[in-house]
């Protein structure tokens, strides 16, 4: 059996029960117990904090964890990051009042700096050569200069809002965050059985994510050139229609694609294109 630790409740814990449901792990989190064991899958969810999740990978009580890349760099525990899992974007930026006239990062010497980061800030400052001091504060980090508890914050930053309607800047980007796979490293051969069988699922998550089905009947003389706009991931499946000279072709294509494709097929004469949505593929 294999302990997965996931955020109890927050930013991450929807995302990563919908990881799980998306490769076929049902967790029945309803009743949001503290520990919960997948119906159909031999893993079983410790829900906590998301600050705690590191320590718990790190010393073995869970032998995974999901949790931001943010959590694993500030808390130092040895983990190790298994594999990116694509949401949970962010950066941790320094913020200045807009009112500042800041001039680089050696604006902030001898100046106060509230966070709830202290060591990825301490380590930046160090490197950038600045003496700053670190007002360590849990919660509402941006309301920290109004309050004159600090001159400055550096705090999670993802579409920027927050810093906006608190009258900050976002002036330096220093931290890049999303939600990771973490390990303790020391998984029994079963566990690592299942490990494996996991991230084989989530490659074809990956994979299958954003990918549409698309089929149209194309005049049999366009073969060769819808074989051109839709690669496919071998080739595309091309069947013979009853109509003489006409085919029916079968493929795969990017979502972001999904148009222009449209339009290059209609203009090699391709009709009554069909597009799908894909539930898995397994490379
Ligand atoms: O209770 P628990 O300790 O488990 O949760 P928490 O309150 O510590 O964390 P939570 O649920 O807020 O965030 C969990 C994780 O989500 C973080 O550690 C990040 O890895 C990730 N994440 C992604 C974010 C954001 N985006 C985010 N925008 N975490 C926090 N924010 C906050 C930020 O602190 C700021 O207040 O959102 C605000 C900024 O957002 P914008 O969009 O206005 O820029
Ligand atoms: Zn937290």
């Amino acid at each position: 059996m294999l302990r997965l630790a996931i955020q109890s409740k927050g930013r991450l814990n929807e995302e990563s029960t919908a990881l799980l449901r998306e490769i076929g792990i049902d967790v029945d989190d309803s009743r949001r117990k503290f520990l919960a064991q997948a119906a159909n899958f031999p893993l079983e969810l410790l829900y906590m904090r998301d600050d705690d999740i590191p320590q718990v990978v790190s010393n073995g009580t869970a032998s995974l964890g999901i949790v931001g890349l943010n959590e694993v760099a500030e808390r130092g525990f040895e983990v190790q990051v298994v594999e990116k899992l694509g949401f949970g974007a962010c950066r941790i930026s320094l913020a200045v009042p807009k009112t500042v006239d800041y001039d680089g990062p050696q604006w902030f010497n001898g100046k106060r700096i509230a966070t709830s980061y202290p060591n990825i800030l301490r380590k930046w400052l160090q490197e950038q050569g600045i003496e700053a001091e670190i007002e360590v504060i849990t919660g509402s980090v941006e309301i920290a200069p109004a309050a004159d508890i600090a001159d400055a914050i550096f705090d999670i930053v993802s579409s920027g809002g927050t810093l906006v309607s608190n009258g900050l800047r976002e002036v330096e980007k220093i931290f890049w965050s999303e939600a990771v796979l973490i390990s303790s490293g020391k998984l029994s051969d079963e566990e690592q059985k299942v490990l494996d069988e996991m991230l084989f699922r989530f490659e074809s998550a990956k994979v299958s994510r954003h990918k549409k089905y698309i089929l149209m009947n194309l005049p049999q003389a366009s073969v060769e050139e819808a074989t051109r706009i839709l690669p496919a991931m071998r080739s595309p499946t091309v069947m013979p229609l009853a109509a003489e000279g006409w085919c029916s072709m079968h493929s795969v294509v990017d979502e972001a694609d999904l148009w222009e494709k449209i339009q290059q097929l209609k203009a090699i004469g391709a009709e009554g294109i069909l597009v799908l949505n894909i539930d898995k593929i397994i490379p």
